[in-house]
């Protein structure tokens, strides 16, 4: 009796002894399976899901995200079980449209995002850009645009390319890099400031994310897909979110092209913050909190007035709000 309390000791230790825990960042999900690897180094396991993480977060369609930092334990190295997630630093996060209950959480631990816009082929709509531009205000992480495929803008964009410098630069405020996978126009900045950084690059379908990482990266041999030519829109080529090391440094999540974006809840009083040009004088307004809509004495209406506030940005700011009011 006591040899076999012995032996069954030793099996329960040599069990205990095999199964390693372990800690990663999740580096793509894959239906069921997840790849967690030991960034900054690449050693890819894969993974599934302990049973109960799956039912944790019903306001989220993804309980793991790429980008999160897991437990997992392993026996050989090559598979696991993630057992627990890290909470998240940061992350981005998106309503297919406002009426969905679920949300998706795009990415996490991010260091910074990358918003790829095209001004045709296809054009993206500034109410997306503007909503994709709130959101990451809102999760405060910091955010550049790159005008891509700035090869086709040739002299009959040149008001339109202008314009959106004094929306988006001058008066908001962000960086724009106008970059070409095609010719390789400021690939060497993009290189530069993705270095020892995890950058999300996010976009509508057939902005050209996917060439746009090839040409910083021949090497990773990504997918990419057409551009219709009846509708000029992409053709949702990429189809899952997933982490690619860089050979100049740092590391780039390519995303599947966003469809629709539906923000998430927010107070109404609240979205002017996440409008730097309207953050930085809405301590003017008679008011607080001003809704910047009726009110008598308001900065940002004074601001729309001078052009301080440009207009196209104060009609998304409009119809978020509308948004916001309707769907609550
Ligand atoms: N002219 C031009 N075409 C480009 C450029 N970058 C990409 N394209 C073209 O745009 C199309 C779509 O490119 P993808 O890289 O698949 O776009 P994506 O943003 O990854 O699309 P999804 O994966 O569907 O979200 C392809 O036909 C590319 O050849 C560019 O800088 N200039
Ligand atoms: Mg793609
Ligand atoms: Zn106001």
């Amino acid at each position: 009796m006591t040899k076999l309390i012995h032996f069954l000791q030793f099996c329960i230790f040599a069990a205990v002894e095999i199964r390693k825990t372990e800690e990663g960042t999740v580096v793509k999900h894959t239906g069921s399976q997840y790849l967690v690897s030991n960034l900054p180094h690449w050693n890819v396991v894969t993974c599934v899901l302990k049973g109960k993480l799956r039912l944790k977060d019903s306001h989220t369609t993804n309980p793991v995200a790429v980008g999160d930092r897991v437990v997992y334990e392993t026996e050989d190295g090559v598979t696991g079980v993630i057992k627990e997630v890290h909470p998240r630093r940061n992350y981005i996060i998106r309503k297919s449209t406002n009426l969905s209950r679920q949300a998706h959480i795009i990415a996490s631990n991010l260091d910074q995002v990358f918003l790829i816009v095209t001004l045709d082929f296809p054009k993206t709509k500034l109410e997306f850009i503007d909503r994709f531009l709130v959101t990451c205000e809102a999760y405060k992480v910091p955010v550049k645009i790159l005008l891509n495929k700035s090869d086709l803008y040739t002299v009959e964009f040149e008001n339109e390319t202008e314009r959106f410098y004094e929306i988006y630069g001058k008066s908001v405020g962000y960086e724009i890099i106008q970059t070409s996978g095609l010719t390789g126009l400021n690939l060497n900045v993009v290189r530069e400031r993705c270095k020892d950084k995890l950058t999300l690059f996010s976009g509508v379908s057939g902005v050209g994310k996917s060439s746009l990482i090839n040409a910083l990266d021949p090497d990773l041999g990504l997918k990419t897909g057409d551009i219709s030519d009846y509708h000029k829109m992409g053709k949702h080529t990429t189809t899952f979110y997933e982490i690619h090391p860089l050979e100049s440094g740092g590391f780039i999540i390519d995303t599947p092209g966003i469809k629709g974006f539906g923000l998430l809840e927010m107070k109404p009083e609240e979205l002017s913050h996440y409008f730097p040009e309207m953050l930085r004088i809405l301590e003017k307004c008679r008011f607080t909190p001003c809704t910047h809509t009726h009110e008598p004495g308001c900065a940002v209406k004074a601001g729309v007035e001078t052009g301080e506030i440009l207009e196209e940005r104060y009609y998304s700011y409009l119809s978020m709000l509308e948004d916001e009011e309707k769907y609550r």
